[in-house]
């Protein structure tokens, strides 16, 4: 038995080969799958769909070919039920409004379940909640688990979606099959992903082939006669699981994207850190991009931000210095591994497409997003205007007669009038990427990437200088150790506290941080052509509450300083105690109006002996022994550093 342990509750096992044909009620198979051979699908899928069929009763089976035609089905669906409306402006883009209460990513009930809880949890003195990874054993899990599938999917079609994390056949990618009720999942995870009959055809003449098991439900039934609402979920009783050590995600109750589209946070992240960590690679919350300097000269970075902290902009940066181009790998994670030939970490972008944040992308922003995301594009959660257009804090206001209105169907929304936003915060869209007019000639490479630095940064208002540089790799690793970044709306917190956020994968990460955090050092000595580790805030604000820093198209300044570095230029920094940052005289600012530099670089002493206070407890109470000592001992050295001068 795959998903749970007690099947033995229900009917017995159907034999393989006759599946659904021989189904008795309730599985009906829609038109677009009577074509699918079941007979030669290998037995570990069918196993997988017919036990969930078994136990959650969908009252029709339809497996996702992935085609053109077929998604236009499901889209004439979902605007038939209410839960998508068209968007005549653009060319084929849709806007769905969810129930306001499944709106993020929901970190509180979201698991990870092995065998011992240490896997999971390291062992720390006194953790904070919410800090790390929840842990649940597999017999709880199964216990929750049977509390809520069984008929989960009465009255609703179930879609069978095999997919592929990273391009069909590549032996960096990784084959899953995602078993929802929720058209809108089916939908977008033909975006996200590379989705339908070319990766079953794969598993198909790949028996052995493993694949991981994705089940999710949106939790609920639809009982006969009863009507159905736009947006049906279960947000009382949703829960986000991963099962590394059996290659399982079992998701109940939301259909918001980072809970519902499994190959994004929960394969490519979750499962697959945890797979990273197996077979001596890096699955990270990272962007991925191509710069070409004003010499022709080409170079690959890779930076990991937390949710909603600009990695669509930085990916798609429009360069404002002349001469400077940037082109687009990925916006949200990396896949690394170090090249035997080139001695390299090369990345590859997983994802097919972007799930981005929409507020705040505009012309002035994201020029290259906004060539991006008006064709074959779901939005979600964004306003909409009387002219069939989408609308969201950023963008410049519609002129009338042109009305607003908002995610939550406020009709006139006007700012003047209206004190919440038009677009939710964490509003979203769902766009191909091979729209992306800057995507990277390389971005489907089998190979990946060669990454020649790596960025870790996060929205910083106080105290963190604009860029600075560890001085090895251990230090490097103890910068994406000690992140912090004030929370934002992407999964349920409020306010803007700034939260300790190693490596950007606080809410990712698939196993014990402490564990994650050797498995980073562990490169060290192993290879030689490590990349450059480098820290970066566009965040930081003067005493007026003003941004110091442009940030956007002017970030080109700091990464042509970073790429210097990276070819050895030796006299454009100065040592501090956080790690080298820029003379001012090598730094570009040419055509900035003035830069308060001195302001944007100062290390006030009093925050960082905060800082590193903070960091200190933080690892104590959450990582405790399980925190590597070379860490500490970076820690040490900073502090050390500081009371010095
Ligand atoms: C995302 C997230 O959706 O990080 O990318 O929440
Ligand atoms: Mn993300």
């Amino acid at each position: 038995m795959y998903l749970l342990n007690n099947s033995h509750r229900f009917a017995p096992r159907l034999g393989r080969v006759a599946l659904f044909h021989s189904q008795p009620a309730p599985a009906a198979i829609t038109e677009a799958s009577k074509d699918i051979n079941y007979a030669v699908l290998p037995k570990k899928v069918s196993e997988f769909i017919e036990e969930a069929v078994r136990v959650c009763a969908p009252s029709a089976i339809h497996v996702c070919d992935g085609s053109a035609s077929e998604n236009e089905n499901l889209t004439n669906l979902m605007v038939q039920k209410g839960t998508l409306q068209a968007l005549p402006k653009y060319d084929n883009c849709w806007l769905a409004r969810t129930d306001p209460k499944d709106v993020a990513r929901v970190e509180s009930r979201t698991v990870i379940s092995t065998e011992r809880r240490e896997q999971v949890i390291p062992n720390g003195k006194n953790p904070t909640p919410g800090a790390l990874p929840n842990w649940m054993s597999p017999q709880q899990l199964n216990s929750e688990v049977m509390k809520r599938f069984p008929n989960s999917m009465k009255g609703r079609t179930m879609y069978v979606i095999p997919f592929s994390m990273g391009p069909v056949g590549s032996g960096l990618s990784k084959i899953g099959i995602q078993l929802t009720d929720s058209p809108y999942v089916a939908s977008s995870m033909r975006i996200m992903t590379r989705m339908g009959s070319d990766v079953l055809q794969l598993l198909t003449e790949n028996h052995d082939m493993d694949f991981v098991k994705c089940l999710h439900s949106i939790g609920r039934p639809l009982e006969v006669g009863s009507s159905d609402v736009p947006w049906p979920c279960n947000p009382e009783d949703t829960m986000i699981s991963h099962k590394p050590e059996t290659n399982e995600i079992i998701s109940y109750g939301s259909g918001y994207g980072g809970n519902s589209l499994l190959g994004k946070k929960c394969l490519a992240l979750r499962l697959g850190s945890w797979l990273a960590k197996k077979e001596g690679w890096l699955a990270e919350h990272m962007l991925i991009l191509g710069i070409t300097n004003p010499q022709g000269v080409k170079k690959y970075i890779a930076a990991a931000f937390p949710s909603a902290c600009g990695k669509t902009n930085l990916a798609m940066m429009t360069p404002k210095l002349p001469g400077w181009k940037v082109e687009c790998v990925g916006d949200d994670i990396a896949w690394m591994r170090f090249n035997k030939k080139t001695g390299m970490l090369h990345a590859i972008n997983p994802e097919n497409g972007f799930f981005g944040v929409a507020p705040g992308t505009s012309d002035n922003t994201n020029p290259v997003a906004m060539a991006t995301i008006f064709k074959d594009t779901v939005f979600t959660n964004v306003a909409s205007t009387s002219d069939g257009g989408v609308w969201w804090e950023g963008l410049p206001l519609p002129k009338a007669p042109t009305t607003v209105t908002s995610w939550t169907g406020e009709a006139n929304w006007s700012p003047s009038t209206h004190k919440t936003p038009a677009a939710h915060p964490n509003s979203r869209f769902c766009s191909p990427a091979k729209q992306c007019p800057i995507l990277d000639a390389s971005w489907e490479d089998p190979e990946g990437v060669p990454i020649s630095a790596i960025l870790f940064g996060g929205r910083r208002p106080e105290g963190v200088p604009l860029v600075y540089e560890s001085y090895d790799w251990d230090h490097g690793v103890y910068m994406g150790a000690s992140m912090r970044s004030e929370a934002t709306a992407a999964a349920e917190f409020k306010g803007k506290v700034v939260m300790h956020d190693p490596f950007a994968m606080r809410p990712f990460v698939g196993y014990n941080m402490g564990d994650y955090f050797n498995h980073w050092l562990s490169f060290k000595g192993k290879h030689h052509r490590l990349p450059k580790i480098f820290h970066v805030n566009w965040f930081r604000k003067d005493a007026q509450g003003s941004f110091l820093w442009p940030g956007f198209g002017d970030n080109v300044r700091v990464l042509d300083w970073i790429l210097r570095r990276v070819d050895g230029e030796s006299n454009s920094a100065l040592e501090t105690p956080i790690g080298y940052v820029p003379r001012e005289s090598a730094f570009n600012v040419e055509g900035l109006d003035k830069i308060k530099w001195d302001e944007l670089f100062s290390l006030p002493k009093d925050f960082w002996l905060n800082e590193l206070s903070a960091i200190e407890k933080y690892f104590s109470d959450n990582i405790g022994t399980d925190l590597p000592p070379n860490l500490t001992a970076q820690l040490e050295q900073i502090r050390r550093r500081f009371n010095k001068n």
